[in-house]
């Protein structure tokens, strides 16, 4: 069990994110086999959701919703290990409110700059609520991710107090649905390359601006994906996915998402 440091609290406090190196290092095999079985079974027929890339829509881009469904990935999204470091990043139990695995194939899959809260209103929950803790996602490394395959990029010296919500643009006329931070806040902001290992894990919150650039390697990069909300707020999960299926193709669920709409 990781125990977060006096030194990692406040670096968390400053930064809205942490990387704990490691973390699921013996998982990795394991991850690596479920992640590739799901990837064979792309397609609309099963329980789970397949997105795919918006400008190459035969490539696979994410899976949502298999925690149902794979035993081996939902113990790793709502095990002990993780929800021991979530609670305590968040000053309270968390609960694992959706569950994604991004695949970034070979010259695909760039994920444009947004901020993750503004896709998350729904009923009386609204963006960036200072009432509660921020959701914080978690990002653990299948394969490695470096600058060649795009890692995730995150805005410095965001506190966890920060409530902006940065000036948003519809730059595709061909996917009105799609919208990003605007260009001139995107180039003003000094990103940070976050590079990391299988098994290494990136906390961050709905709040801290993001990205990832597009894969220039020859292989994918695999990212299993866990978001968590205060559980004050309720267990929430299934609510959100039987919403997201009624209505998949609304703009909320495509901040940054360089995925296709679903036909
Ligand atoms: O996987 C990535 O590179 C970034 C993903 C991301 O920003 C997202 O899924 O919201």
């Amino acid at each position: 069990m990781h125990n977060i440091s006096d030194k990692e609290w406040h670096f968390w406090k400053n930064n809205s994110y942490l990387v704990v190196k490691g973390l699921f290092k013996e998982e990795v095999p394991l991850m690596s086999e479920k992640v590739d079985e799901l990837a064979k079974k792309d397609g609309n027929n099963h329980p789970w959701l397949c997105f795919h890339e918006m400008d190459r829509p035969e490539q696979l881009s994410r899976i949502e919703h298999f925690c149902p469904f794979i035993p081996e990935l939902d113990n790793i999204l709502r095990g002990e290990k993780i929800l021991h470091i979530i609670n305590r990043l968040m000053g309270e139990a968390g609960v694992l409110y959706k569950d994604r695995i991004n695949f970034k194939y070979p010259e695909g899959g760039a994920h444009s700059a947004h901020q993750d809260g503004v896709a998350y209103e729904s009923s009386n929950q609204t963006y960036f609520d200072d009432s509660t803790p921020p959701f914080i996602s978690i990002f653990i490394s299948v394969d490695p991710a470096n600058q060649e395959n795009g890692c995730l990029e995150l805005a410095p010296h965001w506190a966890l107090d920060n409530l902006s919500i940065l000036p948003m643009e519809k730059p595709r006329a061909d996917h009105p649905n799609f919208s990003k931070i605007a260009d001139d806040i995107e180039s003003s902001i000094d990103w940070i390359s976050i590079e990391t290992e299988p098994g290494d894990v990136i906390f961050f919150t709905e709040r801290i601006p993001h990205r990832s650039k597009p894969n220039q390697s020859q292989k994918s990069r695999r990212i299993l994906y866990g978001v968590y909300n205060p559980m004050q707020l309720g267990d929430k999960r299934m609510k959100y996915f039987e919403e997201k299926k009624k209505n998949i193709n609304d703009a909320r669920y495509m901040v940054g998402n360089p995925h296709a709409p679903v036909k």
